[in-house]
């Protein structure tokens, strides 16, 4: 999945804002393609469903025995992000039930990357194995989760080494969207182990059931590298799948079965189907959060409950994926904190883009709202319709601009009323309508936060599509803070310039240190070096690519792109 670009979003730069939906539907149904015709697992295949039950089993043991057992679920930026989503998700559950809880998450970079974009710690693995020992203490049974879309993280790969090394008490899974001989195999400074090696020990010990894999192929993301996006889907539902089964198994004795674990994906299939039955509301959407920011104003995403999560987690991936502002995209939820319950409690201290709750949003943004910003609500029929209808009065005093992605269950006419009124208030209401049996099953909860994902990863990828930020289907100002980044930076400046691999690094590494000469100390650092210096530098990637088109020195390539600070149209001017 990381490498490859899809051919079906190749012009989605120049698309209008309903052929991105049209797209993004195209691209997320991928997900569930039969493996017909290919030899690699997809999401349905029978092999990945019978790895997810024996992944519950161990899951259904622990929850037996919470003292001495735990789960952890491991990742970096997005991936660490759905691993917080879905221990919290489960944990809850649990406490419901009065079981003890047993998921934990590792986020690289820890809780402050839950909101914002910590890319360099993805690349220590050493880092990884302090975090794992640390959440570990004291257990003698641990499921560890790694997940790394790409198979590339080099802190999730260090953490599945380590399991590799105490099988006596951790067994380890990894998570990921490459096939297995796809694995990163680029070394690992200071580390005898690259991914790909730890992927091959990974293997011979599945056959065995000491370690599992679980990696089916979900096609290419619609924006290249853009693992936020089915990466980050693919992952909540083969967990989710995986967790249900135990749960039921658990508490309600339902037997962990193949067709169990098969239904419950198959629900995820139909989510998909009932969220883009909506194109129309969610091109709305597109277009307004378009038009925000195409005028430099911003895009308000205000949640209640684990919808709100997705909020901001979606949020906070516009700054690493679009090289946005953190207030172009904001996301808060009812409760702050209190509702996030993470490990390391409030961040507030942390800065501005830390403060999530809806007083905060009240407080600081609300007195500058304009109706050139664009304010989602995200609510559930089972949230405080009042609190809500409050929110969307107080919004709606200062601009029109508001709208509702509302979830109902089928027949529930209780809610409705209020709901009216709320929609009197919005400019659009997006209502996704869920069939009761999903409340009887279980999976709503899923359900809900799954079409959540779906519609504001649409909304936050189609309005910056739109701004101009994406070239073909490449999003080209990506930050350049960690290896696997600056890989990407030089092959995406490889292909778009067809210059070679040499020069294309030499731009890279002079619009990183911002100079027209190398110095012999910058050419020869190696490449953490140059990722650290880059977490200072902006535009580092479009700049590259003007100078390598254009032969202009830095600062004359630097004033054209302030003056055409759109890429798709900036290049393609240089190109003709
Ligand atoms: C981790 C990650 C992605 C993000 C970006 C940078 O990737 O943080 O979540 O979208 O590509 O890397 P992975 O380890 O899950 O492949």
């Amino acid at each position: 999945m990381g490498k490859k670009s899809n051919p079906l979003t190749r012009d989605i730069d120049r698309a209008s804002a309903y052929s991105i939906v049209k797209m993004l539907q195209v691209c997320d149904s991928q997900m569930f393609q039969k493996e017909a015709g290919t030899i690699y697992q997809r999401l349905l295949s029978d092999q990945v469903v019978k790895t997810l039950m024996e992944v519950a089993k161990r899951v259904e043991v622990i929850i037996k025995d919470p003292q001495e057992s735990c789960v952890v679920m491991s990742g970096c930026g997005t991936s660490g992000r759905l691993a917080f989503l879905i221990s919290s998700g489960f944990n809850k559950a649990l406490s419901q039930l009065n079981q003890s809880e047993v998921y934990s998450y590792i986020i690289a970079g820890g809780d402050r990357a839950l909101l914002s974009s910590q890319e360099a710690p993805e690349d220590d693995p050493r880092l990884g194995v302090l975090n794992l020992k640390k959440v570990c203490e004291g257990k003698k049974r641990v499921l560890f989760i790694g997940i790394s879309c790409g198979l590339s993280a080099p802190f999730v790969a260090g953490q599945l080494d380590f399991c590799l090394q105490h099988p006596e008490v951790y067994t380890p899974v990894l998570v990921g969207f490459n096939p297995a001989h796809q694995a990163r195999d680029e070394p690992i400074q200071d580390c005898t182990f690259t991914f790909h090696s730890v992927v091959q020990r990974m293997q011979e010990l599945a056959k065995s059931q000491k370690a599992f894999l679980i990696n089916p192929a979900v096609g290419p993301e619609a924006i290249s590298g853009s693992s936020r996006m089915k990466g980050g889907s693919a992952t909540k539902i083969l967990l989710e799948a995986a967790f249900s089964a135990a749960h039921a198994a658990t508490s309600s004795n339902t037997p962990i079965t193949h067709n169990g674990v098969l239904q419950h994906m198959m629900a995820y299939e139909r989510t998909l189907a009932v969220t883009y039955s909506q194109t129309d509301g969610i091109t709305t959407l597109v277009e307004a959060a378009g038009q925000s920011l195409q005028c430099s104003r911003h895009v308000y995403y205000l949640g209640w409950g684990s919808l709100a999560l997705l909020g901001l987690i979606d949020a906070s991936e516009c700054s690493p994926t679009f090289g946005a502002d953190y207030e172009d995209v904001r996301g808060f939820i009812r409760g702050g904190y209190r509702e996030l319950n993470n490990n390391d409690g409030p961040l507030t201290s942390l800065g501005p883009k830390f403060s999530i709750a809806h007083e905060d949003f009240l407080h600081l943004i609300l007195p500058c709202l304009t109706d050139k910003d664009t304010v989602l609500l995200i609510y559930t029929h089972s949230d405080d319709a009042t609190e809500v209808g409050n929110m969307a009065r107080r919004v709606r005093e200062k601009t029109p601009n508001l709208h509702a992605v509302y979830h109902q269950a089928d027949g529930d006419t209780a809610a409705s009323l209020q709901q009216d009124d709320i929609k009197k208030l919005c400019l659009s209401t997006l209502k996704i309508t869920w069939p009761q049996e999903a409340l009887v099953s279980g999976t709503l909860q899923h359900m809900r936060e799954l079409s959540t994902k779906l519609v504001l990863n649409a909304v936050s990828t189609g309005a910056h599509v739109l701004k101009g930020k994406i070239y073909q289907n490449h999003m080209i100002d990506l930050q350049v803070t960690n290896t696997k980044l600056y890989r990407r930076a030089t092959r995406l400046l490889q292909k778009l310039s067809a210059c070679p691999e040499e020069k294309c690094e030499e731009a890279l590494l002079k619009a990183i240190y911002r100079v027209d000469m190398l110095t012999l100390e910058m050419t020869s650092s190696d490449i953490t070096t140059h990722t650290c210096f880059a977490r200072n530098s902006t535009k580092v990637v479009p700049l590259a690519l003007v100078i390598l088109l254009t032969g202009w020195s830095l600062v004359e390539a630097e004033s054209h792109l302030k003056q055409q600070p759109i890429v798709r149209e900036a290049v393609a001017q240089w190109m003709w």
